[in-house]
């Protein structure tokens, strides 16, 4: 039963032959870039809307439940604006945690039916950071990317 279950979520065993290409501007890293951290139930897996053809899905919800974007280049010590791209379901809330700082909270809304993005300011070291998205109370948005500018 739950074997079954954890295939459909990662969809057909045949992928659609047309996934959008993942997006490999400077800046941009995918939620389901090999190297990432996905911790608990947090998987990716398919979706058709999505960059790279493939989103992060259960997010949030407890402490054990998240993803870590790692490998985020800066080439200096700056407050730089994060885009996240996400499959919204009214409105939900990440905590972003950025190289284990205390948390920043980015509320966003949209519908399941397309991507939705909101930006906030995070402070990046010169190096490479990691950030990390949770929530412990409740269900956050589904990654699909996130934009460095
Ligand atoms: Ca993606």
């Amino acid at each position: 039963m739950i074997k079954d279950l954890k295939a459909w979520q990662h969809g057909p065993a045949t992928p659609p032959v047309q996934l959008p290409p993942p997006d490999t501007s400077p800046g941009a890293y995918e939620a389901e870039r090999v190297g990432n951290v996905y911790e608990g139930a947090a998987e990716p897996v398919y979706c058709k809307l999505c960059s790279g053809g493939k989103k992060m899905i259960n997010i949030g919800g407890n402490v054990y439940d998240f993803a870590t974007v790692k490998g985020i280049l800066s080439t200096e010590a700056a407050t730089k604006q994060l885009t996240v791209h996400a499959i919204v379901d009214g409105t939900q809330t990440y905590r972003i945690s950025v190289n284990g700082a205390d948390s920043i909270e980015l509320i966003m809304t949209g519908t399941p039916d397309r991507v939705s993005t909101a930006t906030l300011p995070v402070p990046l070291i010169n190096g490479i950071n990691t950030i990390r998205f949770y929530h412990h109370q409740a269900r956050a948005p589904e990654l699909d990317k996130i934009v460095i500018s």
